[in-house]
This record gives structure tokens, C-alpha cells and sequence, in this order.
């Protein structure tokens, strides 16, 4: 147990100085300890970074801290999004690498109609965004790819979540009339 901890206090100092820029406040998350708030550190960029650092002080209680701060999505193969519209239903089947670290994504979804079978032939487009930040990446937008094996499952590929913090992915789904559809997926990376 205490060699696990170790290893945990160690990943989260790595992880936050590579969050760039953050020494201090970086330094701050990791005491947070072994858990959650080491990720609070590093995600944010602002001032505040330091105050959460301190909350952290917890130190068993961090990996709490670390879900009820987050206002990401708990990433988990599967994941559903109902459409905006309610015309389509979008499953997260696959994302690699999992949703944690900043890095290029690659996620596989599959587009259910309302019936509960895969919607085939669709537009289906991916915008990633920080949405505290106010920014996209770079391309800004990734057109998915339909599987020939597996039809009605996407490939969207190497989207860039090139910082730490909620990254807001919004697939926007359109297929042959005027049938469109958008879901959104949260996800909180620590670095
Ligand atoms: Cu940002």
C-alpha cells in the first residue's frame, strides 16, 4: 500500500511538471497527493490552481476530490450520448488512449438511429474545444470514417488535446434529409 502510494506521488509530480509552465502551482496539486488533486494542479492554468493544491492536503480523500471537481464525463467503453435532437444515440466504444493524458485521440463511435440499429452512410464530424479556454485544435475539425467491417461505427482519428484540462468533443452527426443530430463528450485531462 504504501509503495503504490509512493509510485502515485511520483507519477503525479511527472505528470504535472509536464503540464508546462506550472512548476509552482504544479507542486501544489502534487501534494494534494495521490489522487485527484495532483490533477487540479496541472489542469489548471489560472491562479486557483494553488488553492486546490492546498485542499488537496487530504491526502487519502484525493481521488474524491479529483471526480466531484471534475466536470468531465467518467470515460468508459460504451459511452452513450443521447443527440440534442433525440434522432441519434452516439456510443464512445473505443477512445485511444483513454481519456487522461493530453495527446493525439482516436476515438470509435457508433451512430444508433432511433430504433436502436446503426445509422450507416452518415456525416458524422468531430470539434474538439476548451470551452474555459476558448479555444479549438488544430485541424479543428475531424471528419469521421466509416468502418467497412462494422457499419454505423466512425473512425475519428489523431484529434489533438494538446492541454491539460475539460476538453468538450462535440460529434455532430448529419445524414441524408435534413436528419441531424449532436452529441457532446466532456473530458477532464491531467497532463
Ligand atoms: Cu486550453
Amino acid at each position: 500500500m504504501r509503495l503504490h502510494y509512493f509510485s502515485v506521488f511520483i507519477l503525479m509530480l511527472f505528470g504535472c511538471s509536464g503540464g508546462g509552465g506550472e512548476t509552482e502551482h504544479g507542486h501544489g496539486g502534487a501534494h494534494g497527493g495521490a489522487g485527484g488533486h495532483g490533477g487540479a494542479g496541472a489542469h489548471d492554468g489560472h491562479g486557483g490552481a494553488g488553492a486546490h493544491g492546498g485542499v488537496g492536503g487530504h491526502g487519502g480523500m484525493g481521488g474524491h476530490g479529483g471526480m466531484h471537481q471534475s466536470n468531465g464525463d467518467t470515460y468508459s467503453p460504451g459511452l452513450e450520448k443521447v443527440g440534442a435532437m433525440d434522432v441519434y444515440t452516439v456510443r464512445l466504444l473505443e477512445s485511444e488512449p483513454l481519456p487522461r493524458d493530453t495527446g493525439k485521440y482516436t476515438w470509435q463511435v457508433q451512430v444508433l438511429d432511433a430504433d436502436g440499429n446503426p445509422a450507416t452512410g452518415l456525416m458524422v464530424q468531430a470539434e474538439p474545444t476548451m470551452p474555459a479556454h476558448g479555444h479549438g485544435t488544430m485541424p479543428q475539425f475531424t471528419d469521421g470514417v466509416e468502418s467497412e467491417d462494422s457499419p454505423g461505427t466512425y473512425l475519428l482519428s489523431e484529434m489533438d488535446l494538446f492541454m491539460p484540462g475539460v476538453w468538450m468533443v462535440t460529434i455532430r452527426i448529419s445524414g441524408d434529409g435534413d436528419e441531424s443530430d449532436m452529441v457532446m463528450y466532456h473530458f477532464d485531462l491531467e497532463g
